[in-house]
């Protein structure tokens, strides 16, 4: 049972950054469509209270946030790279700078459509995004000085591409496409100004149609109660890992909590080490309906708290 399951939902951006690497690598998997808010009945069972989109589910391990994922998926499936011209490192620096253009244009899409929006996606994704004390009125205000955050960020790229480039680690496409390629779509389908703001853009439009091309891989429907069947059946493949030099002293056994490191009133995933290194924490809990399942969190924009 090595199938990947993707939890998540056609609008989601932060799917789409995935799905696109899974185009990348030209993989089959299985796509579980969940819900857009909480409650999440059959999401929980399996990441113990995280919340957010995507989950990648493996037999009995769950890999939560996109970072996690997309390191889990080149490891098991290091061919084709995600890394062509030897730029790994750089590449996952880079995804830490689109992670905060992404909560950039998320301020532009939710300012912007403030008063389209319904009230309780609008509730739910304010507290999320930007803390127990924003205010939608900021966000409309807002919006001109955001627009020019962005503006200025996305010219760095199409100046990069400017060079003759078909992708942007070089010839061949990587995983630096997917994590800029989601702000793009993001942008120009949920923003009133995002058509005009790319049009500004002409080798990001080019580059746009290039990635898109190469897909999502080839995705087929699988219900959610499959899933938790196949979580309920399998164990874990993640083995016992110590990190002798883990800076807070975490070693296997030992029960913790794990929690987004932002302000946005997540829940920590409670269980005990399974494996732990210097950019993932994997954690072992118990759910009535899914048995044992190991959770995986990257360690970078996460706590981790003991006991
Ligand atoms: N750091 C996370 C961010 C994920 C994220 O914020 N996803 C959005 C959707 S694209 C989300 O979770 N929204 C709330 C929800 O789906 O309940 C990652 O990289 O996966």
């Amino acid at each position: 049972m090595n199938e990947i399951i993707l939890h998540h939902y056609p609008a989601s951006p932060v799917s789409e950054k995935v799905r696109v690497a899974l185009g990348i690598k030209k993989l089959a998997w299985r796509s579980v469509e969940i819900p857009r808010v909480p409650p999440k009945p059959d999401v929980m069972p399996l990441s113990g209270g995280y919340r957010r989109t995507p989950i990648m589910q493996v037999g009995a391990d769950i890999y939560c946030d996109s970072h996690c994922i997309l390191r889990e998926i080149n490891r098991r499936y290091p061919k084709p790279a995600f890394f062509p011209g030897e730029s790994e490192g750089v590449t996952w620096a880079l995804g830490r700078w689109t992670d905060a253009l992404f909560d950039t244009a998320v301020r532009l899409s939710m300012g912007a459509n403030a008063d389209q929006l319904p009230d309780a996606f609008l509730q739910d994704r304010g507290r999320l995004f930007f803390g127990p004390t924003w205010n939608a009125g900021k966000l409309k205000g807002d919006v001109p000085h955001v627009a020019s955050q962005l503006r200025a960020q996305f010219a760095w790229i199409d100046l990069q591409l400017g060079d003759g480039r078909d992708y942007l680690p070089g010839a061949a496409p990587g995983l630096f496409d997917a994590m800029f390629y989601y702000l793009v779509w993001f942008v120009r389908g949920r923003w009133q100004g995002g058509p005009n703001l790319l049009a500004e853009f002409p080798q990001i439009e080019k580059w746009e149609q290039r990635v898109k091309a190469l897909g999502h891989g080839k995705p087929a429907p699988m219900t959610p109660a499959e899933a938790i069947e196949i979580a309920r059946k399998n164990e874990t493949t993640t083995p016992e890992q110590a990190d002798p030099q883990d800076p807070l002293g975490l070693r296997p056994h030992q029960r913790v909590g794990v929690v987004a490191e932002t302000d946005s009133g997540e829940t920590p995933v409670e269980g005990v080490i399974r494996f732990v290194s210097a950019d993932t924490i994997a954690i072992l809990r118990e759910d009535p309906r899914v048995g044992t399942v190991c959770v995986h969190f990257p360690r970078v924009g996460y706590r981790v708290a003991v006991g």
